[in-house]
């Protein structure tokens, strides 16, 4: 992706909120294994007159769906290039847990759809059930088919990006908590105050992780996970002073 250089303002917003970026960005949601629908959304971001001067992802990029390993090897060329930032979601940490202790960790992440993102890296189905030898071959098959560099940037991934008065996480924040200080359960699974209680510091919160019917704003959130697995829709909200404006696939 080229490094924007433009002036804000994309277009038609979607709402008006007190956003206050110090540069203008756009953020995608939970892509879960569809990389064709990544590859399209990246294109028209690119393609549009005034594009957005930084892109984040919210994580979840595997899993679910059929595509998983070109989604994680797309995401990271691109992050290679500048104003790329990918966060961590919750299903890379699993698979993250799975490479460290197979054996524990393989059923559960199972059970959230590894099976796919096995597949998509080559390898063959594993039941839950299965003994420890098991698990740690397919643990050793998988890292062979990532590769180095995926693993290390895939742990090098980052639990939330900031601009400004917004902050970008994969699922959510206490909101009595500053951002600096949110556990990583919170961010990665959420917060049972996070949907309930608005944050009194007057920060923003863009996530993903809860699939939403529509991108709006309520209470200084804003979901932008717009189920692209099961609807087709991938969705970025591009974000500038005061506006947001949504693209989906
Ligand atoms: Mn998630």
């Amino acid at each position: 992706m080229r490094l924007f250089r433009h002036l804000p303002v994309f277009g038609r917003p979607a709402f008006r909120a007190p956003l206050a970026p110090e540069i203008p960005f756009a953020v995608i949601g939970d892509i879960h294994g569809c990389d064709r629908l990544l590859s399209e959304l990246i294109s028209r971001l690119e393609r549009l007159e005034l594009p957005p001067q930084h892109v984040v992802c919210v994580g979840d990029y595997i899993d679910r769906g059929d595509e998983s390993a070109a989604v994680l090897r797309r995401l990271h060329r691109l992050t290679h290039e500048a104003g790329v930032t990918c966060l961590l979601g919750n299903h890379e940490d699993m698979l993250i847990d799975f490479l460290d202790r197979p054996e524990r960790a393989g059923p559960r992440w199972l059970r959230y759809g590894g099976l796919q993102t096995l597949a998509s890296f080559g390898l063959g189905p594993i039941a839950e059930t299965a003994p420890e030898e098991a698990w740690r071959a397919h643990r050793n098959a998988l890292r062979l088919a990532m590769g180095e560099d995926l693993e290390a940037w895939l742990r090098r991934l980052p639990l939330f990006w900031r601009s400004g008065n917004i902050a970008v996480v994969h699922a959510g924040a206490d909101p009595a908590v500053r951002l600096s200080d949110q556990s990583r359960r919170s961010l990665l699974w959420g917060h049972p105050e996070f949907s309930r209680t608005a944050r009194q510091d007057g920060l923003w919160v863009i996530h993903g992780h809860t699939v939403v019917e529509r991108i709006a704003h309520r209470d200084g959130r804003i979901g932008i996970d717009t189920g692209a697995y099961a609807t087709g829709r991938l969705s970025a909200a591009l974000v500038s002073t005061w506006d947001v404006e949504v693209i989906s696939t």
